[in-house]
């Protein structure tokens, strides 16, 4: 057996973490869906639960000797209700994917209708795009945003509802720098007898901080991530409201059967308990003042961007993310992606609703705020980094985007990761 360490018995693996820590010191990670975890999170992560099977759910087990495993998996259920006030949680899904495959196996037959977002309009690949499993086993339609102000047009939702007949609705997406309307569509949902469920992946810390709207009054399954906004371990979550236990008291049994034994085997105790410790670090004031600070932040780089000339979609943002249309700077997303990962920032190309381009080389990027809080940088750092991303897509040339790189490497190293 192995008996060093990773840094004596891996040298291989070792460097190329090393590496990537350099890189994420000297760097501004930029993509909204990613965080930096706390030294606490990634403890339990790599810790010795990742040794245990478990089967099933506390109390209920298919393997021996998971007396503590039991205790970490309820006391990570127990966070999340209290921190989302649901009544019930599913901590086990891997990753958002599955969580929101263990909603259609809760809610929905093989063949049966689901309404989500547009992908090109912001949505997400499981709200039932043709090449992700939501497509292909179930009959999937659309809403997307105005063509216009990019927002979703909510009478445009009630009317592909109303023809569409859905028994579920996802609400939620990737690439949407708004808030969301839950009232109107819990009327939607009702008014059409489908089941609500929100994604808030990319909002959920923002959500448990106040600075987002709360869906939990409306809904009646959320799931989420628990890698961005909330900036825990890469996993999934599943929670019902108290509206899906009224709609269907059984909802919660199912959504158990879903994830266990209907989608995934033995759960990921060291990330349940990764995940439990995000909450904790949630449910703390710090957390609060962070969410605000992520949408504080956004806020202000968008308008810096705007005063440089940068077209934002919906021309602004409520939330941790904005999108831009680089069609009047005659630049591409990936291009734009390429030369600013030259200057050390990081963020991802991206299409803008209704994109004539391709999806490999799409018009916009979407830069996002919960990293570079994390860090502690606050609005006045904003100004720089929109200063060296107007310069970056300006130039329009490597060797110039690459000389900016001093300026990020500074900015990166006066604000170390925590
Ligand atoms: N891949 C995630 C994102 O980057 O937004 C969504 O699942």
């Amino acid at each position: 057996m192995q008996k060093n360490n990773l840094k004596k018995g891996d040298k291989e693996i070792f460097g190329i973490i090393e590496a990537e820590r350099k890189r994420r010191e000297e760097t501004l990670e930029m993509i909204p869906s990613e965080n930096h975890t706390s030294p606490a999170v990634l403890e339990a992560m790599s810790s010795i639960l990742s040794d245990k099977y478990a089967e099933g759910y506390p109390g209920k087990r298919y393997y021996g000797g998971n007396e503590h495993i039991d205790e970490v998996e309820i006391l990570c259920q127990e966070r999340v209700k209290n921190l989302f006030n649901v009544p019930f949680a599913n901590v086990q899904p891997y990753s958002g994917s599955p969580a929101n495959m263990a909603v259609y196996f809760a809610c929905l037959k093989p063949g049966e209708r689901v309404l989500g977002m547009d992908l090109k309009c912001g949505g997400h690949l499981t709200h039932g795009w043709k090449v992700s499993f939501s497509g292909i086993y179930y009959e999937s339609s659309f809403y997307g945003v105005n063509e216009k102000t990019h927002l979703i047009d909510y009478e445009e939702v009630a009317e592909i509802a109303q023809k569409e007949k859905p028994k579920l609705i996802w609400v939620g997406g990737s690439a949407y720098p708004r808030d969301f309307d839950w009232k109107i569509f819990k009327k939607i949902a009702d008014e059409v007898g489908a089941y609500l469920a929100a994604d808030i992946a990319h909002v959920a810390g923002l959500i448990v901080s106040g600075v987002h709207s709360d869906p939990v009054p409306y809904v009646d399954i959320i799931t989420t991530t628990t890698h961005k906004t909330l900036r825990g371990p890469r996993g999934g979550l599943v929670m019902v409201t108290e509206e899906g236990l009224n709609k269907d008291s059984k909802i919660a049994t199912k959504i158990d059967k879903a994830v266990f034994p209907g989608l995934q085997g033995g759960p990921h105790e060291h990330q349940i308990a990764a995940k439990a410790v995000c909450f904790k670090e949630a449910s703390e004031p710090d957390f609060k003042s962070y969410g605000s600070k992520v949408v504080d932040n956004c806020k202000r780089l968008s308008d810096e961007l705007t005063k440089r000339g940068f077209d934002l979609i919906t021309g602004g943002t409520d939330n941790h993310l904005c999108l831009i249309d680089l069609r009047n700077k005659n630049m591409n997303g990936k291009r734009a992606e390429d030369l600013l990962e030259l200057s050390g920032i990081t963020v991802n190309k991206n299409a803008i609703p209704y994109d004539p381009a391709p999806p490999a080389k799409p018009s916009g990027i979407r830069i996002g705020t919960p990293a570079v809080t994390t860090r502690g940088m606050r609005e006045e750092e904003m100004i720089k980094v929109a200063e060296v991303i107007d310069k970056v897509i300006s130039f329009d040339d490597e060797d110039k985007a690459k000389k900016m790189r001093d300026d990020i490497n500074h900015l990166a190293k006066d604000f170390p990761i925590p």
